[in-house]
């Protein structure tokens, strides 16, 4: 890194201490989330690189009104399957790969963040699961991550490159507490965000399903005391921003919806929508899903954990996906 980028840096830093932000900073705001988008203006100047078998002023006439959308049966069987192959090759010997797992179970308190060979291999098939960037290992995650019909949606709603920025398999619901990505998930604009739920089967209503509240993405943001980013030294907690989004949304009126997509679907959501997993009422019933953020290049030049090293990425479909610097030997080992 450069001196001058050295200073740029600090000075966004010591900007983002003494003035957090309160709302997503409007200059930077993606074309769509600006008052009043020309929808067919913007498709006009900007048709999509893919053919895609949806109506796509439609989708993004209701991402503007509704912060989401499903886009049906777009993602082949065959590619869901062949990584599905991946991840149960991955579990079922976690001995021999490299990965960072997340159980959030109190058994595994302080710790709750972990090589996956660190758990015990039952625990993997659990509950509360989430597996880390699972892509950087797996090319048909990869390839799943950036179908061009999933590529084409994200390229309309930001207008520019797209990146990817994580993922997330998930066997059962994760049963988390409403909230909204950003705070958490943040690129140096937050508001250059959103993340695709792809379905690897059909959705039951037992499982612990994916809610959100319609139109969320619009209402005002919520304060941690740092601003509308969580940081270590927040004053108000996780649980309190879930109240907030509950409450703000019931105020609101906003309807609570339940996603029950079929495998292959695809929901996609805005970074600020208010989402969460609802509680799993059959512990038997999995709800296999590959949840994936992406961010785009002007937000997220580089991986998110090693901002100041050259990435190395690969290009998928128009995509960049940046290579883990700290398991190199892991890329792509799922070939
Ligand atoms: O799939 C879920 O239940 C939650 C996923 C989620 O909220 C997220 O990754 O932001």
């Amino acid at each position: 890194m450069s001196i001058l980028q050295r200073i740029k840096r600090k000075t966004e830093k010591l900007k983002d201490r003494f003035f957090p932000l309160k709302e997503f900073n409007p200059n930077t705001l993606p074309w769509i989330d600006r008052p009043n988008p020309e929808i067919s203006r913007f498709l006009r100047a900007n048709p999509p690189r893919y053919n895609v078998p949806y109506d796509m002023a439609e989708k993004l006439s209701h991402w503007e009104q509704n912060g989401y959308v499903v886009l049906e049966k777009i993602v082949p069987e065959e590619m869901i399957d062949k990584f599905w192959g991946d991840f149960r090759e991955l579990v079922g010997n976690p001995e021999k790969y490299d990965l960072s797992v997340r159980i959030d179970l109190e058994e595994f308190k302080p710790n709750q963040e972990r090589n996956i060979k660190d758990f015990p291999k039952e625990a993997l098939l659990g509950k509360y699961v989430k597996i880390n960037d699972f892509h950087n290992s797996s090319v048909a995650g990869k390839k799943l991550m950036t179908h061009p019909y999933i590529v084409a949606f994200l390229e309309a709603i930001f207008g520019q490159k797209v990146v990817v920025m994580q993922s997330l398999v998930f066997m059962y619901g994760s049963q988390q507490p409403t909230h909204q990505d950003f705070p958490w998930v943040t690129a140096r604009i937050p508001s250059h965000l959103a993340a695709a739920w792809i379905a690897l089967e059909d959705i039951k209503i037992d499982s612990g399903p994916l809610y959100y509240y319609i139109g969320s993405h619009k209402m005002p943001k919520f304060d941690f005391g740092t601003g509308i980013l969580f940081k270590p030294d927040s004053t108000r907690s996780p649980l309190e921003f879930a109240s907030y989004l509950d409450q703000t949304s019931a105020d609101l009126k906003l309807p609570k919806e339940t996603l029950l997509i079929k495998k292959g679907d695809v929901l996609i959501w805005h970074a600020a929508l208010a989402h969460g997993g609802s509680p799993i009422t059959n512990p038997d019933q999995t709800r296999k899903s590959f949840v994936c953020h992406y961010s785009t290049e002007q937000a997220l030049p580089y991986h998110r954990n090693f901002p100041t090293q050259i990435p190395v990425r690969q290009e998928y479909n128009g995509v960049y996906i940046y290579n883990n610097p700290l398991l190199p030997n892991a890329e792509d080992i799922f070939k």
